[in-house]
């Protein structure tokens, strides 16, 4: 592992001045109601970089009131080719910013330029299938055996107003997954991104503005999880919630959305599991296994994090894992040879270490990283990429999300012993295997009880294919056309025509 510390690019013009980003309600920015403000820290230096408004409840009753306003108003008449060509110009013009969006989302969540830079690509493919969702809503009729002349159909209509909350650990990209089924369907949105890590939301919006999305179309209220966060989620005039974050607040999303039986969509936490048997190609193993848990810097839903390696190769392939943990250059995002970045906030660079610490304690090993980055590092939040070895699938580096670059490899026998284990969790939401073989790739890829498996790959995705997660790892597709219809309500009419 080797370590940089170059940062000398200037600001973007959206970070200049020292007035704090507001909400944007109703097609106006503003200060919350409160007057609450808080500091955006760049992880990779600790330096403040900009200032944002925090919303409580009362901003997301203006907001709610804003989007439903808008849901009943002239954006209902738009046509799908309206809304379409919204999609085009909308696509447009976050290309046109796309190197600025990337820069902000650096400084402000520390994931390298290296990584967020390359996210145009996956961005104007998200835009793209959306907008192609707009014809979509198509109903059907079904044939009946009413006495007389029936004609029974079933059609389909937008859910109306769409609460979105979202993590920190990517807000450029999360955003999408809202945004674009919600605009395809003709809902409106209240965005309540995470307060720790917002500023690429704010900036898209106002490019959705310049863009053309009418007023009170999108909202956006940073705010803090348990107040701006649970009045959205427990909010009467919300008909669906879209989340993404932790199984613990999704349980109380879930509670606080009884309030009105909304729709509700969890993309949850991950433990997942990546197989490699030992006929796998151990190089391209290595690296991808250890690229699909270190990726952005292990702050990822579905990072493989737990590495199952047939024993008759642990010491090989381990030995190939840490040379790979070794070649990552960690430091300061905006270095474009940078590959990995500082964790998100000092409150999850805590929250690894102490992690890491537990897995000592219980008696792994470390054979690799380990330990916080100092030297010219230390005023961000760094951490080495890190390897335990010697974990048993019980320990609790094993068993709970860690979300930082640290990875656990545990040894398998045969098959049927790597999947009892692999589904040895709580969670289910991606796992992989690494094999030539098409019936171990086959009886893996069935036997992994998660939404997602990648055979001989870990992490590509297709916005039309999507992801999706089982067990506590949440509900609701995001992606392809399964997304889209839980945008939508469906109707039945039975037309009496005697
Ligand atoms: O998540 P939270 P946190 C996991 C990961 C991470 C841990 C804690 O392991 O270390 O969760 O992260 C909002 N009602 N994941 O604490 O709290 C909050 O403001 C309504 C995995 O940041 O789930 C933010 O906008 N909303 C995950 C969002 O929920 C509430 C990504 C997520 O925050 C709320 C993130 C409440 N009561 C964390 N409390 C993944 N699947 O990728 C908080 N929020």
């Amino acid at each position: 592992m080797s370590t940089n510390t170059t940062s000398q690019k200037p600001l973007p013009e959206f970070l200049q001045g020292s007035k704090a980003k507001g909400l944007l309600i109703g097609g106006k920015w503003q200060p919350s109601l409160s007057g609450e403000e808080v500091e955006s820290i760049n992880p990779a230096n600790g330096q403040v970089i900009s200032r944002i408004s925090i919303g409580n409840a009362d901003d997301i009753d203006l907001a709610v009131a804003a989007a439903r306003r808008a849901f009943e108003g002239e954006w209902s008449t738009w046509k799908p080719k309206d809304r379409q060509r919204l999609f085009f110009r909308i696509q447009d013009i976050i290309a046109k910013n796309f190197d600025e969006l990337a820069m902000i989302e650096t400084m402000d969540m520390g994931a390298p330029l290296a990584r967020t830079l390359p996210l145009a690509d996956f961005c104007m493919q998200l835009i793209g299938f959306f907008g192609s969702q707009c014809h979509a809503a198509t109903g059907e009729t079904m044939p009946n055996s009413l006495p007389g002349k029936y004609t029974t159909l079933k059609i389909k209509a937008p859910v109306g107003v769409v609460g979105g909350i979202f993590a920190w650990n990517g807000p450029l990209m999360s955003q999408w997954w809202i945004l674009g089924p919600a605009l395809a369907t003709g809902c409106t949105v209240v965005l309540k991104p995470s307060e720790e890590a917002c500023l690429t939301v704010l900036r898209v919006a106002e490019l959705l503005q310049e863009a053309g999305v009418p007023d009170g179309v999108i909202n956006v209220v940073p705010g803090r999880g348990p107040v701006a966060g649970q009045a959205l989620a427990a909010h009467p005039g919300v008909d669906r919630i879209s989340f993404t974050g932790s199984t613990e607040t999704g349980r109380k999303i879930i509670q606080a959305s009884a309030s009105n039986i909304k729709r509700v969509q969890l993309e949850l936490g991950g433990k997942s599991p990546d197989m490699v048997f030992a006929d796998a190609d151990l190089d391209k193993a290595a690296i991808g296994a250890a690229a699909g848990a270190f990726m952005n810097s292990g702050q990822s839903c579905t990072a493989g994090t737990r590495i199952f390696v047939q024993r008759s190769i642990q010491d090989e392939f381990a030995d190939k894992v840490c040379k790979y943990a070794g070649s990552l250059k960690v430091g300061d995002g905006l270095d474009p040879s940078v590959n990995l970045g500082p964790l998100t906030s000092q409150r999850q660079l805590d929250r690894v270490l102490n992690y890491i610490d537990i897995g000592r304690k219980e008696g792994a090993t470390i054979t690799a990283g380990g330990e916080r980055i100092g030297g010219d590092l230390a005023t961000g939040f760094f951490v080495q990429p890190t390897v335990f070895l010697g974990v048993t699938n019980e320990m609790t580096i094993a068993r709970e999300e860690i979300f930082g670059p640290v990875v656990s490899l545990i040894p398998f026998d045969d098959i049927d012993d790597g999947l009892r284990m692999a589904n040895d969790t709580p969670y289910g939401l991606a796992g992989g295997v690494w094999t030539k073989s098409l019936s171990t790739a086959h009886r893996v890829a069935e036997g992994i009880k998660a939404g997602t498996i990648w055979v001989n790959s870990y992490n590509v995705l297709d916005p039309n294919v999507g992801f999706g997660g089982y067990k506590m790892s949440g509900y609701g597709w995001k992606g392809g056309r399964s997304q889209v219809e839980g945008f939508l309500y469906e109707k039945v009419v039975y037309l009496n025509l005697d």
